[in-house]
């Protein structure tokens, strides 16, 4: 069977990678399924990327900000047309859901409309001057050439968290997909140059993380990287871009707890534990990975949630009917049977799923029962470690105090969430809760696309994207002018 064959895209133009190689992107629900083969690239593909990139920042950040937003206008109407079809692309590449597919398209077209409108803002500042006449400001500008290094589990969104803030600043890019799911970040540069954005200004350099990622995190030219992706990778970026002083935005793991007070709606908070661990397979940043349960209404609510993961429906994502889709590849479900594994060893108990899935329509993908964990203390590794997978603990406590110490007792900080109709409580943990997002009665999922994303602890290095962006994407310049017509000396003349 034949399928499509990728390029990179550099200077505009559509070149194989240098050497010649490629890599299968196959779909994780059949893997007899080849969606294309896409450029396994070297250093050589990321220098003449980096170049055009280089060439291009001449004149892209001479355009009009205003004008380079009409741009991520026009991709977004692009995105809204096509939606159907990159969202089953997606899915066919990534694995999840459709109705999660079609969510990921549309946080990229939120992104073109959020984003866009920071073309007519990018605001700096005026200030008074000690002197007289003497004019003083703090004005945006571009940083040059940024290397964007995105993840799997978001394949379309994440690219335009980067891409486009990038983009209305001034810079010009290269971006290295996630070696999972090519296709997607294709489709939304596909998009931007159907709205017109010139050659050069976005370039893809696609393969692997450490040959891909490592040239560019090392290239000179390449002045600040935007990284998503795992604690262990983003501190060996942190530490190879320190070597040319890159400022680096690292958006990494998460350890996810939600709280459920005895006071709790208990039917909300079991939606919110079932979405929150179960949604995109588990494999979210902001994914619940431990459920906090208050004595009172653990025996219920524990019953409950094993007998709704047991009935939620696995499947090929294509299929509207199925709730929770494949992981994305064979070490992913090693990851998951590993931390399984290592949680029945330190005592937990498996209470439903555990197993990856082979038989009947499960033979040629990477499937993972929904599985929760039972019995889990604080100090278990399952309690602490990031899984990325279907895999939730289960963790008891008795007084509010306790669920805050627990929750916070991880190396990340991602998103928490609580369910309680205390207010008190409520913005009690909105403030003590070590989390760069909360969630009060809703899941640890579903943060939108205007507010600031990213946590602390070894979740991030201080960076957000949504709000907050623009500021990692351009550094600013104090601008003094003085129209005194004389030589006036701050500090110097105006001293009492
Ligand atoms: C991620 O898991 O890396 O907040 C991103 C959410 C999504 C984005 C998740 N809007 O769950």
């Amino acid at each position: 069977m034949t399928h499509p064959v990728h390029h990179n895209l550099i200077g505009g133009q559509w070149l194989p990678a240098a050497e010649g190689k490629t890599i299968l992107n196959l779909n994780p629900a059949d893997h007899t399924d080849v969606v294309g083969a896409f450029p396994s690239s070297h250093a050589e593909d990321v220098n003449q990327a980096v170049a055009a990139a280089k060439k291009a920042f001449a004149t892209w950040r001479l355009v009009p900000a205003p004008k380079r937003a009409e741009i991520l206008v026009r991709a977004g109407l692009l995105l809204q047309k096509r939606k159907e079809q990159y969202a089953k692309d997606m899915t066919r590449e990534m694995g999840k859901v459709l109705a999660e597919t079609r969510g990921d398209v549309q946080e990229a077209i939120d992104e073109a409309f959020y984003v866009a409108g920071e073309g007519r803002r990018l605001f700096g500042q005026t200030t008074p001057s000690e002197l007289q006449n003497k004019f003083c400001m703090s004005v945006r500008m571009p940083v040059g050439v940024v290397g964007l290094i995105t993840p799997w589990n978001f394949p379309m969104a994440i690219p335009s968290w980067k891409l486009f803030p990038a983009l209305v600043s001034g810079n010009t890019c290269v971006i290295k997909p996630a070696t999972d799911t090519p296709l997607s970040t294709y489709n939304l540069v596909q998009a931007l140059v159907d709205a017109g954005l010139p050659p050069g200004v976005v370039n893809i350099v696609a393969g692997n993380g450490s040959t891909v990622g490592g040239a560019l995190v090392e290239h000179p030219d390449v002045r600040a990287i935007s990284f998503t992706g795992s604690s262990a990778v983003g501190s060996l970026v942190a530490q190879h871009a320190a070597a040319t002083f890159k400022p680096v935005s690292l958006e990494m793991g998460g350890k996810n707890a939600q709280i459920v007070l005895d006071d709790a709606n208990l039917e909300l908070a079991l939606d919110g534990a079932l979405w929150g661990a179960f949604g995109t397979t588990g494999q979210r940043c902001t994914a619940t990975s431990r459920i906090l349960l208050q004595k009172g209404i653990a025996a219920k609510f524990t019953e409950t949630l094993v007998a709704r993961a047991k009935k939620l429906k696995v499947g090929n994502g294509l299929d509207e009917s199925v709730e929770v889709g494949p992981q994305v590849n064979i070490s992913q479900i090693e990851t998951s049977e590993k931390y399984v594994a290592i949680a029945v060893a330190e005592g937990a108990k498996l209470l439903c799923g555990g197993h990856r899935l082979t038989e009947g329509i499960y033979a040629h993908g990477t499937f993972f029962e929904p599985t929760v964990l039972g019995g889990i203390t604080p100090t278990m590794r399952i309690a602490r470690e990031e899984v990325f997978g279907p895999v939730v603990s289960l963790i008891e406590f008795d007084t509010f105090e306790q669920a805050i110490e627990i929750a916070n007792s991880v190396d990340y900080g991602l998103s928490a969430s609580i369910y309680t109709k205390d207010v008190n409580r409520a913005f009690t943990a909105m403030r003590d809760l070590e989390s760069g997002i909360t969630y009060i009665n809703a899941p640890t999922i579903g943060a939108e696309v205007h507010l600031p994303f990213g946590g602390v602890k070894h979740t991030g290095n201080g960076h957000r994207e949504g709000n907050g962006a623009i500021d990692f994407f351009t550094t600013w310049k104090a601008v003094y002018v003085d129209y005194s017509d004389k030589l006036q000396r701050a500090q110097i003349d105006n001293a009492e």
